[in-house]
């Protein structure tokens, strides 16, 4: 059983469309729809917001991989915007930025159309104005499940943000130089847009964990009580072998899939937490963002496979990196100081062509972390500081540690067009860190 806020997707003949059949069945529609909302962070406790179908995040999209998806969405915002979806690779004009398509105005409505080829656990939020319409509850987890989907005990979708509430209860109002330098990070660490909610798990199962870091600028460093779990998959779906640890880094705007249980004790109250980390942006303790309750007994038909998956390596052996990108920091007489790519705000980085692999070096020339996103592709990670990661795995988010190195691997396959990659703290890619470049035939 699956525990979101469910919608169901909207059902038409498929004969209303052309492309409506597949090998897996017909398409699967949704309407979206953005409007400000009241939205109630705790019982009896709500903050003026933006929200998709009136909630905070949006309805869970379920999607099956192969089958062809199509989401048609209005705009009954204020102000412009426009969705993507993070982490599908999919079409470059279905990718949603300012580069591929024109900002859907108030009252217009736009249907974007893809198919999704990747299972796993994905999330689509605005790409326009991001620090302010994010932070206001704007994005939603996108599940792409595999025909032959590992099923656990039980699954639950956990999107974490934070928000930053004043002494009126409402959202905070931008912060100023100091946000714009250390991306905003909230007092009220929400999951699912609760504040910590109480989750609750039977004692003796194992259940599916996606987990999406929605915050604008936060890193989540996830503890289950101190408990061992069992990290499954990442951004591009399952990893593969399953990793035991007690803790997990998810730099803003990352996933992962974690096996969650067994516990023993019914009646145990767990803290989920996110534990210190020091992103030279302000340090934080330990903090809460719900717990989890483990209730009566069950039994369990679970099993996690040794071997979840097998992902071929990009690159065996030496490699030459084919380009630099380098995440910098700049003084600037006009706005005191800029984010920027390869000495640039937005920058225009050059073409990329299709069957050629890359790889790059994505160096990190200032004092803070930064998590660099990709659009479109998952890359590999060859090297962090020069170390070999620990396990293989595809992603299109990765944290570049303060004045450090992230060699990837990625593969343009035959999806020309315009496409970008940022720093994924809001605020750093507003102010300049982000490059556009094409991916040419
Ligand atoms: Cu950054």
């Amino acid at each position: 059983m699956t525990e979101h806020c469910g919608v169901s997707p909207i059902k038409r003949p498929a004969s209303e469309y052309t492309s409506a059949t597949s090998e897996r069945g017909d398409v699967v529609r949704y309407h979206l729809e953005a409007a400000e909302i009241e939205w109630e962070i705790a019982p009896g406790r709500t903050v003026r917001g933006y929200g998709f179908n009136g909630q905070v995040p949006g309805p869970v999209l379920e999607a099956n991989q192969g089958v062809p998806l199509e989401i048609e969405f209005t705009n009954r915002l204020p102000e412009p915007t426009v969705i993507h979806w993070h982490g599908l690779r999919i079409p470059a004009a279905m990718d949603g930025t300012e580069v591929v398509q024109r900002p859907v105005q108030p009252g217009e409505t736009f249907t974007y159309r893809f198919t999704p080829p990747d299972s796993g656990t994905f999330w689509y939020h605005p790409h326009f104005n991001e620090t302010e319409q994010l932070e206001k509850g704007l994005y939603g987890a996108l599940i792409v499940r595999a025909a032959d989907e590992l099923t656990l005990d039980g699954e639950k979708i956990l999107v974490f943000d934070d928000l930053r509430v004043d002494k009126k209860g409402q959202i905070a109002k931008f912060g100023g130089l100091k946000d714009r330098h250390n991306g905003r990070e909230g007092n009220v660490r929400l999951i699912n847009g609760r504040s910590e909610p109480e989750l609750t798990i039977a004692a003796g199962q194992i259940e599916r964990w996606r987990i999406v870091n929605a915050s604008s600028a936060r890193y989540v460093r996830l503890s289950l009580g101190g408990l061992p779990f069992r990290i499954i998959g990442t951004d591009g779906g399952l990893i593969e072998a399953p990793v035991t640890t007690e803790e997990v880094l998810l730099p803003a705007a990352d996933r992962v899939e974690l096996a969650v249980g067994p516990f023993e004790k019914d009646g145990d109250v767990l803290n989920i937490e996110d534990l210190p980390y020091n992103r030279l942006a302000g340090k934080k303790g330990v903090e809460r963002f719900g717990t989890i309750r483990v209730a009566p007994r069950k039994p369990s038909t679970a099993r996690v496979p040794e071997r979840l998956r097998e992902i071929a390596p990009l690159v065996t052996g030496d490699a030459p990196v084919s380009r630099t990108v380098t995440l910098g920091f700049k003084m600037s007489l006009r706005r005191g100081f800029d984010f920027v790519v390869n000495d640039e705000r937005h920058h225009h980085d050059q073409p990329v062509k299709v069957g050629e692999l890359q790889v790059w070096d994505v160096v990190n020339a200032t004092m803070m972390d930064h998590p660099f996103h990709l659009h479109g592709f998952f890359f590999q990670v060859l090297e962090v500081n020069g170390k070999k990661p620990a396990w293989r795995s595809l992603e299109d988010v990765i944290n570049v540690p303060p004045k450090g190195t992230v060699r990837i691997a990625w593969y343009p396959d035959d999806r020309p067009g315009m496409w970008m990659y940022h720093c994924h703290i809001l605020e750093h890619h507003a102010a300049g860190m982000m490059a556009h470049f094409e991916v040419v035939r």
